[in-house]
C-alpha cells in the first residue's frame, strides 16, 4: 500500500457520541423530562420502561412530540400556544432541570473515558464530539464532569443545534468529518446506540460501541466491537482494533 493511502488509514481522531457513551445520562435526562411535565401541570409520566423504548426516538423534543402524537392524539393543545411551541417550552424546562441535575454532580463519566480521552490528547490524536443532544448539556457535561479546563479537548463539536437531521441520519457525523478535514477511514466512532451505530457507519464510520442499561437490547450488527465498556483500552489498542477487518 503506498505511503499516502497508508497515512489516509491511520487513526488519527477518536469520534464521541455523548448520551450514554460519554457518560450515563439517560437517568438524569429521564427525570428532568419528568420534571417538566410536573412544572407544566402535565400528567405525563415516564418511567424507566416507556423512556427505554422512546429512546429509539433521538433528540428530545422529538421524542416528546412522538409520545404526544402516540399516546394522547386527541390532545391538540395544551396552553393555547399550539404544538410545536409547547413542545419547545417544554423542552427549555427540561433542559434547565438536566442542566441543574448534571450541576448538581447528577451524572459521571462512563468508566475509563477520561483515561482514553487524556491519552488520546497526549498521543495527538484529535477529540471530536458527534450528538443529537443539545449544546447546553453538552457544555454543563464537559465542565462538570471533565473539567472547565479540559473541555476544549474536543477540536469539533456537532450537536442538535448544528445537525438538525438527528441519528440514524448520519448527519451530525458527516459535518464531524467535513470540520475534522479527516477521511472517515482515518477515524473511529464511539457509541451507545443502535441509532448512533447506523449514523456513524451510513457516514462510512468503523465504530466501537459501549451499551448501558438502556440500549443492551440494541441490534449492533455492523460494529467493529462491541465493550461492556472502555475501561482500560488504551490508544494503542484502537489503533488495533482500527487496523483490524471489520467483524
Ligand atoms: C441522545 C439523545 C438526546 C438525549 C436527550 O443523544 O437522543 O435526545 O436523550 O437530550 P446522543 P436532548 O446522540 O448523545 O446519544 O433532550 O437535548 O435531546
Ligand atoms: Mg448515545
Amino acid at each position: 500500500m503506498n505511503k499516502h493511502v497508508e497515512s489516509d488509514l491511520m487513526l488519527k481522531a477518536l469520534i464521541f457520541d455523548v448520551d450514554g457513551t460519554l457518560a450515563d445520562t439517560e437517568s438524569a435526562h429521564l427525570a428532568a423530562f419528568n420534571h417538566a411535565f410536573a412544572e407544566q401541570g402535565l400528567d405525563w409520566h415516564w418511567d424507566v420502561a416507556l423512556y427505554t423504548s422512546l429512546l429509539e426516538i433521538s433528540g428530545g423534543k422529538e421524542r416528546m412530540l412522538h409520545y404526544w402524537n402516540h399516546v394522547h392524539p386527541d390532545m391538540k393543545d395544551i396552553d393555547g400556544s399550539g404544538l410545536r411551541d409547547t413542545i419547545d417550552h417544554l423542552h427549555a424546562l427540561k433542559t434547565a432541570a438536566y442542566e441543574a441535575a448534571v450541576q448538581g454532580g447528577a451524572v459521571q463519566l462512563r468508566p475509563g473515558v477520561l483515561a482514553l480521552i487524556e491519552q488520546a490528547h497526549q498521543q495527538g490524536l484529535r477529540l471530536a464530539i458527534a450528538t443529537t443532544t443539545s449544546p447546553v448539556n453538552i457544555a454543563v457535561l464537559l465542565r462538570n464532569a471533565i473539567g472547565a479546563d479540559r473541555k476544549d479537548l474536543f477540536v469539533v463539536i456537532e450537536d442538535a443545534s448544528t445537525a438538525p437531521k438527528k441519528k440514524p441520519h448520519p448527519q451530525v457525523y458527516l459535518q464531524t468529518l467535513t470540520r475534522l478535514g479527516l477521511p472517515a477511514g482515518s477515524c473511529l466512532a464511539l457509541e451507545d446506540s443502535s441509532n448512533g451505530l447506523r449514523a456513524a457507519v451510513a457516514a462510512g464510520l468503523k465504530t466501537i460501541v459501549t451499551p448501558n442499561n438502556f440500549t443492551a437490547h440494541h441490534d449492533f450488527s455492523g460494529a467493529l466491537r462491541v465493550l461492556p465498556n472502555l475501561e482500560g483500552v488504551s490508544v494503542e489498542q484502537l489503533h488495533t482494533m482500527h487496523g483490524q477487518p471489520q467483524n
